[in-house]
């Protein structure tokens, strides 16, 4: 498409769909009219690539997901058409800020952190491969809360994304299913009858997702809930406004708000009812599309893939069971193998707490029927393996992840030492039992967003250097490695993020007032803030190094700006605590004249995919600490590398492979291996033990139990240090000494800039394997068996 085309298209819908002149348009109906006019662009594709699907008859992959972390999709469409340049000209040409337009759209937060993220990698690169898919989801009224510091505290404010108009989907009211709770079951026989007690409407509404080089466009398919019946007229005749209007708010209630939890289980009816709410939609329409072309339900397996991503779609076993047995006349154990053929199921955490685990009391109200089936699913697997001890209930619990693993043919880890530590303890009996169902598929991010668009600067010098076949085929990158060795280009490398460090340097001081230095290194640890990935243990590293210089401030100290950004759950106290700390600490480092010049801390409020595009093209060292065998993979990890950071990490999730692949001697590797840290616990004392054993790790805690950082306060981080001190189960103290010296090791390092420079080129050349489309191309392979359409 031409420039002129784009001018025309943008300029119609600003006088058709916004009803605006150009001369008085504002940002945010450039920023409409814009979308419109790309989604216009977006269709031709869509509906060819529906054609083609229907015409080859092809199987389609559907991935199921609680969580679609997209952030903003203009850029992205309009980068993946390759229309950026013509679409800056075009706002040159009426003296727009392209940057601002851009800017105007809100962020999609309909996710908490990395498993939301990769369901929305995975529709980039299913999209960029011409794999036929949908992806199915909630349309969350409300996002993921908005955070605010307020005297260094975390403050939830909702998060209000569709306030404005969303222009980037159709609604769909024909596309609607009526989703039933409760009620009874009426036994006839084999047969069971499920009449529900309630209902609720779930309607479409189809978001188009265009691929590199805009060839190929899936639908991302989000349901939200209307009640079946406005309101209550009766009532309201009566007088009755708000018992009027009860049952609509009821109805809305399930796809207001997402579940502000990251890696804990949250045990609410509310979110049962989302979970079976979006699933059951989902099959209902995945069923009516195969049956608009075939009409033998048991050849679903060879049209039909369903990726469950986790347990949050766990439901789809039985319910898929239900529509095939009950509904439609197919034998139990007939549609049990059906359903397993369709299903597999992707594992993202081995964390206790967040594995999902309902009661079979809630679940026998909610869903009665699902119940009994879950127990007939239960007892049939149990009789097919007398020696099974395990079992899907447990203590009057349904353990979700068993019912996927049993209800699925396929079970995948998302890194090669997660997948291992599947098979060696949760599932250790379900992969004795069913050997060859367990797999690996370690993640990747799709370079279009996280490293093309975010990093122009390095994308430009890349395209210069090797051409721009990379953005399709990442592994291409490996051709900047002879590179390396040319001075010229080792010069426009550190320029491009030397100039990003200085834009990040400009937004930390218009955004946070604070001043720091862009020669410094930049520190970064941005996640959401959980125990296990150890932000304490970088901040008291923090502590330790402002205490060192100002023993000694003259001992050349590589000078360092900590960036901190991540969201707590708001229920998670200890993960508050922890960010207060790092205010606090932040307030007093950043005004000690002694150091600061050499140590800044920063908190940067309201981490979301957009704050992370800016962070990450600007990070020298990448801080990827969790204790070993607790992060199921990481995937900022991957984006960090790629964009020429140097990682200080644990041998933990996909860190080991990065390792592996950007080279050991690019990587500062500390602290203890899984089995080590598994060991570690089991020694009495073990805290209190590594703590006497380091006077360094000893003065930072003491620092923080004296006050100094919450002065006339010292009580304030009394939880956080006892916690340390006497359970200590992340092995913060444990790790401490080797996380230390290998901080002063990557400060070494920063001082020889020419050496860091080439670890930092090799990171980009050797990271082209952790791209989504390759990640994808196996989940392809290995468990969907589909084929790109060419
Ligand atoms: C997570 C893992 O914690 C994270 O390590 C992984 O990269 C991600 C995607 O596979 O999935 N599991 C999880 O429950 N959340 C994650 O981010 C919220």
């Amino acid at each position: 498409m031409t420039k002129a085309g784009l001018r025309q298209g943008m300029l119609h819908h600003l006088k058709y769909s916004l009803g605006k002149d150009p001369a008085h348009a504002q940002v945010r109906d450039w920023r409409v009219a814009l979308s419109l006019a790309v989604r216009d662009r977006i269709v031709d594709p869509w509906f060819a690539a529906t054609r083609a699907t229907y015409g080859g008859r092809h199987k389609r992959v559907y991935y199921l997901s609680m969580e679609f972390l997209i952030g903003r999709l203009l850029e992205d469409a309009i980068v993946n058409l390759g229309l950026l340049d013509e679409a800056e000209e075009v706002f040159r040409e009426y003296d727009v800020s392209f940057g601002d337009v851009l800017a105007n759209e809100p962020d999609a937060a309909l996710g908490n952190g990395g498993l939301g993220r990769l369901a929305a990698c995975f529709l980039d690169s299913l999209s960029t491969l011409a794999c036929p898919a949908y992806g199915y989801g909630i349309r969350y009224e409300h996002g993921l809360f908005r955070q605010r510091f307020v005297d260094g505290r975390q403050v939830e404010e909702p998060e209000t994304w569709l306030s404005d108009t969303h222009a980037w989907e159709f609604q769909r009211p024909e596309a609607a299913f009526e989703i039933g709770f409760g009620g009874e079951v009426a036994e006839t026989g084999s047969r069971a009858l499920w009449q529900p007690g309630e209902s609720v409407i779930a309607e479409a509404h189809d978001t188009p997702i265009i691929g590199w080089r805009g060839n190929w466009a899936n639908t991302l398919r989000l349901w939200s809930a209307r009640p079946t019946r406005l309101f209550d007229l009766e009532r309201f005749n009566r007088g009755e406004f708000a018992a009027a209007a009860e049952p609509e708010a009821l109805a809305r209630t399930i796809s207001r708000v997402l579940y502000p939890d990251d890696t804990t289980e949250q045990g609410k009816a509310l979110r049962l009812k989302q979970e079976y709410f979006f699933t059951a939609a989902s099959l209902r329409d995945i069923l009516r599309r195969f049956r608009s072309e075939y009409d033998d339900l048991r050849k679903l397996p060879l049209k039909v893939a369903i990726q469950l991503n986790d347990t949050h779609p766990a439901i789809a076993g039985p319910e898929l069971v239900r529509l095939l047995h009950d509904e439609n006349g197919i034998d139990f154990d007939d549609a049990v193998a059906i359903a397993r053929a369709c299903l597999s199921y992707t594992n993202h955490t081995l964390m206790p707490e967040a594995l999902e685990r309902w009661s079979e009391a809630l679940l026998g109200s909610l869903l009665p029927r699902h119940m009994k089936l879950i127990e007939r699913i239960d007892d049939t697997h149990a009789r097919q393996h007398p020696d099974r001890k395990m079992r899907i209930r447990e203590d009057g619990d349904v353990r979700m992840g068993e019912l996927s693993f049993v209800m699925a043919h396929k079970v995948n880890g998302v890194s090669a030492l997660h997948t291992d530590l599947m098979r060696q303890t949760v599932f250790a009996e379900l992969n004795r039992l069913h050997p060859d169902r367990i797999v690996n598929e370690t993640n990747g991010v799709t370079p279009r967003r996280w490293l093309l668009s975010c990093n122009p600067r390095l994308s430009a010098l890349i395209d210069r250097t090797i051409g721009n076949d990379w953005v399709g085929d990442l592994e291409r990158l490996s051709e900047l490695e002879p590179h390396v060795e040319d001075s010229g280009f080792r010069a426009d490398f550190a320029a491009a993020k030397a100039e990003n460090k200085a834009e990040l340097a400009r937004f930390i001081l218009e955004t946070e007032n604070i001043a720091v230095d862009p020669e410094a290194m930049f520190d970064i640890q941005i996640k959401r803030i959980h125990e296990y990935k150890r932000q304490h243990m970088n901040i008291l590293e923090t502590i330790a190094l402002w205490q060192a210089i100002r023993d000694n401030p003259d001992a050349g100290w590589t000078p360092r700006v900590k960036i901190f950004a991540g969201k707590a759950a708001p229920g998670y106290v200890l993960a508050k605590k922890i960010i207060h700390l790092i205010n606090d600490v932040a307030r007093l480092v950043n005004s000690d004249p002694v150091t600061s010049s050499l140590l800044k801390v920063v908190f940067m409020p309201n981490y979301n995919v957009t704050l992370a595009e800016r962070l990450i093209p600007a990070a020298d060292l990448s801080e990827q600490i969790s204790t070993a065998g607790k992060e199921a993979s990481g995937t900022g990890n991957m984006k960090l590398a790629l964009n020429g950071a140097l990682t200080i990490g644990t041998r933990d999730g996909a860190n080991v492979e990065i390792r592996e692949r950007v080279g050991a001697e690019n990587f500062f590797l500390f602290g203890m291996t899984a089995p080590e840290a598994v060991a570690r616990r089991a020694v009495p004392d073990h805290a209190t033990r590594a703590i006497e054993a380091s006077p360094v790790l000893a003065r930072a805690i003491a620092a923080i139990e004296a006050g100094v950082f919450s002065p006339g306060d010292p009580e304030r981080y009394r939880d956080v240090v006892e916690n340390l001190r006497w359970s200590d189960y992340f092995l913060v103290c444990s790790d401490f000494d080797s996380y230390y010296a290998s901080q002063r090791e990557a400060d070494a390092v920063f001082m020889d800039r020419d050496r860091w420079i080439r670890m930092s080129v090799r990171n980009t050349a050797r990271s082209g394997w952790f791209s989504s489309d390759r990640t994808i191309r196996g989940y392809m392979n290995d468990i969907w068996g589909v084929q790109s359409i060419v």
